[in-house]
């Protein structure tokens, strides 16, 4: 910039100086790649979302991941971290994802990447044994959480007060269970979930119910609709039933479980008021949604 040669001394160096601030602070807020981060809020991650961003298949951040040995844990079955491979940003929440009855981690794996490529860490477990019910794989995912947050590799990359926890079918049952037992986690999310207790006044966790209309495994209407209504009416808690869907829906690459999940996650465990606007109002029925129901989280 060129300045007038009759304007001079202090009032134009002081414009200048000023003029720089100013750049440095929008430079900062606007700039982005993964890097940009709200002063108000320290957990949020990421730059600002759009519909597209959610729905991608990756998100902002390159993703590495890291093979855990069942023979090297204890009270689960070991399994796969998926974590951003930059620490520039700082920690990030984590979860851990449990599988189904007689099923592996591979069948939970999609969203390893896909969830931490948004900015967590995630756990894609095996359970002890393919036949460990609900409570057992309930038990696993908090071992799982307790080992990925004070004994894995990683340890350092992680804010362990912003944890969650997710799983398929029984998995989804057991994501009910590690809620119930462990009030401090901050989202849940079953997928299809099946569990013969229908009643959960306990959970204090924000929970996200996904079922399928299609499915005759854990029939939405004896699992996943009924897991919904017991728990508590007060608690942040929704549902969305996948239209044209079945039991294993959940078992490979669906942007609707992706971008709801991804919003859920970052507003309950990031505190990220930026994704309110996917969750509230409630998707409509569409070719992907059968239906939904939940009381809309509440801001700030
Ligand atoms: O994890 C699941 O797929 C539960 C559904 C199931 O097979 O239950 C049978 C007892
Ligand atoms: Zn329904």
């Amino acid at each position: 910039m060129q300045q007038h040669p009759h304007t001079s001394g202090r009032r134009t160096r002081r414009l200048a100086a000023l003029t720089a601030a100013v750049a440095a602070v929008v430079g900062l807020t606007t700039l982005g790649g993964p890097g940009a981060q709200a002063a108000g809020n320290p957990y949020e991650r990421g730059p600002a979302p759009t519909e597209s961003s959610i729905e991608a298949l990756r998100g902002p951040y390159a993703v590495s991941d890291l093979s855990v040995s069942s023979l090297a844990v204890t009270g689960f079955g070991g399994g796969t971290i998926y974590y951003p491979t930059s620490t520039a940003d700082g920690t990030f929440g984590a979860i851990a994802i449990s599988p189904g009855f007689t099923a592996y981690q591979s069948s939970i794996a999609w969203l390893g990447p896909r969830l931490a490529s948004q900015g967590f860490v995630v756990f894609t477990i095996d359970t002890n044994t393919t036949l460990d019910q609900p409570a057992s794989r309930g038990d696993q995912l908090l071992a799982a959480l307790d080992y990925l947050t004070q004994r894995s590799a990683v340890r350092g990359r992680i804010d362990s007060s912003r944890l969650g926890v997710m799983g398929h079918s029984m998995g989804g049952g057991g994501t009910l269970e590690a809620a119930k037992d462990r009030p401090s986690l901050q989202a849940a999310i079953p997928l299809t979930p099946w569990n013969l207790d229908k009643t959960w006044p306990e959970v204090r966790t924000p929970t996200l119910l996904f079922g399928a209309d299609g499915d005759t495994v854990a029939p939405v209407s004896s699992h996943a609709e009924p897991l919904y209504t017991g728990l508590p009416s007060s608690l942040d808690r929704a549902y969305i039933e996948l239209n044209g869907a079945t039991h294993f829906t959940p078992n490979s690459s669906n942007t609707t479980i992706a971008k709801y999940s991804v919003s859920w996650l970052k507003r309950f465990i990031d505190n990220d008021t930026r994704y309110e606007q996917f969750l509230c109002p409630l998707p409509r029925p569409s070719l992907t949604v059968e239906e939904s129901r939940g009381n809309c989280p509440h801001t700030s």
